[in-house]
């Protein structure tokens, strides 16, 4: 009988474990804002890494630091640049999706007060099945200072 529960005990530990300490399926790589002068809305810029199983979808962004934050894609058609609004978008298990200047952003419609070169702020990322993960974005200023 001792021979039996001895490695039923050894795999119920290892299953308590790694139920304490789960592996962060998302991952926000090198986050910041690029403030810009007046009122001008502030662009968010990040790599996002999905280190899970599953597809997840990226559905919306807030900062308390913004306003309305929302998921842009920049384009640009024929010589002329534009940005329209993106409702969700999709990244792959094992993928990564980058928002950066000229391509995916994010924009921080009425940035406030603390929309400062050398402040950081906090950006929330909100995932379609209701996962959130949340990143410390500095900001930096219109040349990425
Ligand atoms: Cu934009």
């Amino acid at each position: 009988m001792k021979m039996f529960f001895i490695p039923l005990l050894t795999s119920m530990i290892a299953a308590t474990a790694a139920l304490a300490a789960p592996a962060a399926p998302l991952r926000i790589e090198a986050p910041w804002m690029r403030a810009l002068p007046g009122s001008v809305p502030a662009g968010g810029y990040f790599v996002l890494h999905n280190d899970g199983k599953a597809m997840v979808t990226l559905t919306g962004a807030q900062s308390p630091a913004c306003g309305m934050l929302m998921l842009h894609l920049s384009e640009n058609q024929g010589g002329m640049s534009s940005m329209r609004h993106v409702d969700s978008i999709d990244v792959a298990p094992g993928g990564t999706l980058e928002f950066k200047q000229g391509g995916y952003h994010l924009m921080c419609m009425q940035p406030g007060p603390a929309i400062k070169p050398g402040a950081s702020v906090p950006v929330t990322l909100t995932f379609k099945d209701g996962a959130t993960v949340t990143a410390n974005f500095p900001v930096r200023d219109a040349t990425g200072k």
